[in-house]
């Protein structure tokens, strides 16, 4: 009972890193490329990436229709996160 219980909450403890790396980042939309699937945007501190401070850098995108939810000069929400070692757009959406 008591290791089933450790196990459990070895589950639960990973799925909270999980969700600590999928952290929501403000940004601005710079630069828009369907054609090589990626998005240019300001944006703020990404510890998850080992980005301490904001800058201005290219993200390739994980589904192209990402690229039409917005336009050049939005500001947005959006998180990301390294796939086949290409720091990728997962999630985006205007901020309100
Ligand atoms: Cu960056």
């Amino acid at each position: 009972m008591r290791k089933m219980f450790a196990a459990t909450a070895g589950v639960f403890l990973l799925a909270m890193i999980g969700t600590a790396s999928a952290q929501s980042v403000d940004g601005e939309v710079k630069k828009i490329d369907p054609a090589a699937n990626k998005i240019t945007l300001k944006h703020g501190p990404i510890k998850a990436l080992d980005m301490d401070e904001g800058m201005t850098m290219v993200f390739r995108v994980q589904d192209p229709a990402m690229l039409k939810q917005v336009k050049v000069g939005d500001k947005v929400k959006f998180e990301a996160s390294r796939v086949n070692g290409q720091i990728t757009v997962t999630k985006i959406q205007k901020a309100k």
